[in-house]
Parts: structure tokens; C-alpha cells; sequence
């Protein structure tokens, strides 16, 4: 039953599992102390053709980014082109090198990216017990740059949800569980392992490209994960390093039996160290693994070096 009262955090997640303290009390990096060499070298054996996928979605692309509604997309500015130049501007070198320049503007959650461990909170305390205080005017506990210092290599494991339901995308706010997801795993001929990269396939993300934005964003509720105290438990015990989803915030944006918005930031990031990577484009991916039965991979990633970030963009490489 829907409740009409909607808890806090605080006292949801009150006996939550936290990893707090579990690689130490200096620790930015959480559930990705998960991927050791050996993590490595199991994804590498997962390689078996060499082909390769990106799955960053494309950065200020003139037709729209999709973003978190509130956020702003990203703006490429030219600063200097062959016009300059033409007008007698551009800077001289010896031999008559000439150049373009640009910027960018954006969001560091504005994209294919990395969320930050200390990106999110409630109460007063973010990932490993610093103070939420840290996060005044620059993350400065739990930011991008450790996680980004460290990079993500591990086994990956792709779970098709969409495609399990006989769907080219997921509904608005259609929720699956951890069990749901072994099953579908089940279903591809796959089993997800222990310290796996769980990528999951919802179709969201590559929605965005083939529907007006007013129909995209329309009462925004993505499809995702929902939370439970299960759910928790299996990221813990499966000691999952890293979720990676093709929706804005991997998981659905309303939790429909508790009321509360992006409950599985806190109980999977926020308390457990869970890396979270979101946007990713894995239509592509999707179909070729749908072809050769391949659900497996080496997956890697290294999101920028942001100091004090909250996030920051990536561009993560599989390799089959
Ligand atoms: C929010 O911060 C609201 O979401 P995300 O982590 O998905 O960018």
C-alpha cells in the first residue's frame, strides 16, 4: 500500500547496512576498493573478439542533451575559428600554424558520468561519516578526484530489462527489482557474480532521441530500480563495486511504496559506497550482445580528474 506519509531518511534507512569505516576512515573511493588486480584480470578474461564499445552519450549535441530536469545542458562557446583570423585576430606562430578554440559549459552530472561519493546525503554526514559540511562551496571529502584517480576496471555485466520485457524501452516509472534482475540474467544465459559492474538496460536514455522533449520530461518519473531493504542487502552481499544505468539517475524517481525521491542514491551510494554511473548509452551494446549471446565484459572507465568535484563526465570503453 502507498503510505500517505512520506518518511525521511533518517528514519528509513535507519538500520540500513553502511560500509563506513570499512576500507578505513580516510576512504573517498567505497565499493570500488572492490575492484582489486585480480577484479581486473577477471574482466580481462572475459575478452574474447577485441571489439570495442564507447558509451558516452554525445556532449552538447545541437539536438538536446537529455539532463536532470532543474540542470542546464551543455554549451559549447567557440572562442577562436578561421574567422578570426580572416579579420587579422587569430595569433601568429612561426610557419602559420592557425587554430580553433573552444570551451565548454556544463554540468559535471550534465552527461555520461561519475557521480561524486559525497554528491548526495541526508541527515548532516555523507559516504564514510564526514560531515555534510565538507560540501560547502567545493566537495571537499568524497569528491570525483579519488574515484577519478583510481579508475573503474572490472568485470561487466549487462542485464537487458527492456528487452527481457519484450520492450524497446521500459514504461514511465516501470520499477524491477534485484530478483528481477537475476531472472533476467537467467533468462540472457548469465549469472551476475560477485564485485560484477552491473550495467543495466532500461532504453530511457536512447528514448531521448526519438521523442519530443515535452513528452520526455513529461512529469518526470524515469523507469529504475526500487528501493527495499533486500534490494540493499543483495548490493551488499554481491559486494557490487559500481551501478551503471541508462537513465538520468539510475533508479525510479519516485519510490511508489514509500513516496521518497531517489531513495537508492542514499541506501546504495550514500551509505554503501556504491559508485553510481549514469546516462550511459548501451542500446548499442545491448544489440551486439543480444547477437553473440555475449552478456560479459571487461569494463572500464576514468571519469575526469575534477579537484573537488561532485562529479564528473566519462566516457567508460567495454571490451568483448
Ligand atoms: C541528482 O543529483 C538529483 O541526480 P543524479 O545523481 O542522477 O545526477
Amino acid at each position: 500500500a502507498v503510505s500517505t506519509e512520506v518518511p525521511k531518511f533518517v528514519d528509513l534507512l535507519k538500520d540500513s547496512p553502511k560500509n563506513w569505516g570499512k576500507w578505513g576512515p580516510e576512504d573517498e573511493v567505497g565499493s570500488l576498493n572492490y575492484l582489486t588486480d585480480e577484479e581486473a584480470l577477471r574482466g580481462v578474461r572475459e575478452i574474447r573478439s577485441g571489439k570495442s564499445f564507447t558509451l558516452g552519450i554525445p556532449i552538447a549535441n545541437p539536438e538536446g542533451d537529455p539532463i536532470w530536469p532543474g540542470r542546464r545542458t551543455a554549451q559549447r562557446i567557440n572562442v577562436m575559428d578561421r574567422g578570426d583570423y580572416l579579420a587579422g585576430n587569430g595569433p601568429h606562430y612561426n610557419g602559420d600554424m592557425e587554430y580553433a578554440d573552444d570551451m565548454i559549459i556544463m554540468y559535471l552530472q550534465g552527461s555520461s558520468q561519475y557521480d561524486a561519493l559525497g554528491h548526495v546525503w541526508y541527515g548532516d554526514q555523507i559516504y564514510n561519516g564526514y560531515s555534510a559540511d565538507t560540501t560547502t562551496s567545493a566537495v571537499k571529502k568524497a569528491s570525483i578526484f579519488p574515484i577519478a584517480e583510481k579508475g573503474v576496471v572490472g568485470r561487466g555485466i549487462l542485464i537487458d530489462m527492456a528487452r527481457h520485457r519484450g520492450k524497446d524501452v521500459l514504461d514511465r516509472g516501470e520499477t524491477f527489482t534485484h530478483e528481477d534482475l537475476m531472472e533476467a540474467a537467467q533468462a540472457q544465459g548469465v549469472e551476475i557474480q560477485k564485485r560484477d559492474v552491473l550495467l543495466v538496460r532500461t532504453g530511457w536514455i536512447g528514448s531521448y532521441y526519438r521523442t519530443p522533449e515535452s513528452e520526455f520530461y513529461r512529469d518526470f518519473i524515469e523507469p529504475g530500480l526500487t528501493y527495499s531493504p533486500e534490494l540493499v542487502q543483495w548490493f551488499q552481499d554481491m559486494e557490487i563495486p559500481n551501478l551503471v544505468t541508462d537513465t538520468i539517475a539510475n533508479e525510479v524517481t519516485r519510490d511508489p511504496v514509500t513516496g521518497v525521491d531517489l531513495p537508492l542514491h542514499n541506501a546504495l551510494m550514500r551509505n554503501l559506497g556504491v559508485a553510481f554511473s549514469e546516462i550511459i548509452a548501451l542500446d548499442e551494446l545491448a544489440e551486439d550482445c543480444a547477437r553473440d549471446g555475449q552478456w560479459t565484459f571487461l569494463y572500464t572507465a576514468a571519469p575526469l580528474k575534477i579537484v573537488n568535484g561532485s562529479g564528473a563526465p566519462v566516457n567508460p570503453v567495454v571490451i568483448k
